[in-house]
């Protein structure tokens, strides 16, 4: 479970580290060029597919549309010589359905992924995607490892100058894999599911294929201390754009793909309130 994991009381869809482990068929991974066939296969695959959610298809479907919160609860941590800026992320899913992956085992510690996209009316399509899930250890405190979206987000600092103008990027995040779960519904609505449907990310090392997803309303959120969760800012000065970006790559279809950074301006070193 993760870190706000036990709260929930909704029916577990997904298969959590609870499940019978079984261990991989070696013969996945005992054939190099099969593994470099699947590792190229889908980015390959995926390098044609138009963005289902902007085309004319995209009326037919409910459309999955990802958002992220300001930064939150800001504070920093000193660690020897580093200066922590720790920030909650809140991602949002917003769109007219869930924003729903399926990764199928490519790697020892990988999966390659579709994303599935409801139809409106019932049944879905599926469609090849780029999101790569990796099996990401996050410390024993916040329970382990789990099957996390690759790059599904990520925190970078940027210098703003005396006029306001946003800058450069002078530091990034480590952190870039996240879990996709239904943490907190966060914006109830017609759309939205009153109990989770997605409500873990799965924590099987040897598991061949998951299903993770945000339904539409609800809310994927780390806090501000959560394992990676900060920008070292050693040795800044002056006001700086905390930005967090969800789907910086952009390998998720979206029904909008220009609303995904938000930013929250800070002045350093921090004195214990953000603006500058
Ligand atoms: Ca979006
Ligand atoms: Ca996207």
């Amino acid at each position: 479970m993760e870190v706000f994991g036990k709260v929930g009381d909704g029916e577990a869809t997904i298969a959590t580290g609870l499940d019978k482990v079984r261990p991989v068929r070696a013969r996945s991974f005992l054939a190099p060029l099969a593994l470099l066939l699947a590792l190229a296969l889908p980015s390959a695959a995926a390098a044609a597919v138009e963005n289902p959610c902007e085309g004319p298809q995209a009326r037919f479907l409910l459309c999955p549309n990802l958002r992220i919160a300001p930064p939150s609860e800001i504070y920093a941590q000193k660690a020897g010589g580093h200066v922590l800026l720790r920030a909650t992320s809140d991602v949002q899913s917003r769109g007219l359905g869930p924003m729903e992956l399926r990764g199928r085992r490519d790697g020892p510690r990988s999966m390659r992924t579709n994303q599935r996209i409801y139809k409106k009316g019932g049944g879905h399509i599926t469609v090849p995607s780029e999101a790569k899930l990796h099996f990401t250890y996050v410390g024993t405190y916040f329970g382990g490892s789990y099957w996390k979206v690759h790059e599904l987000a990520n925190f970078e600092l940027r210098q703003v100058g005396p006029d306001g103008k946003v800058g450069s990027v002078v530091r990034t995040s480590p952190k870039l894999n996240y879990c996709l779960r239904d943490l907190y519904r966060t914006r109830a609505g017609r759309r939205s599911p009153p109990g989770r449907v997605y409500p873990g990310c799965n924590q099987n090392p040897f598991q061949d294929r998951v299903a993770l997803g945000t339904s539409v309303g609800w809310s994927d959120i780390y806090p501000a201390a959560y394992h990676q969760q900060w920008i070292d800012v050693a040795g800044l000065r002056g006001c700086f754009a905390y930005r967090m970006i969800v789907d910086p790559k952009q390998h998720l279809f979206e029904s909008n793909e220009n609303d995904n950074m938000s930013q929250r301006l800070v002045r350093l070193p921090y004195r214990g309130e953000p603006g500058c």
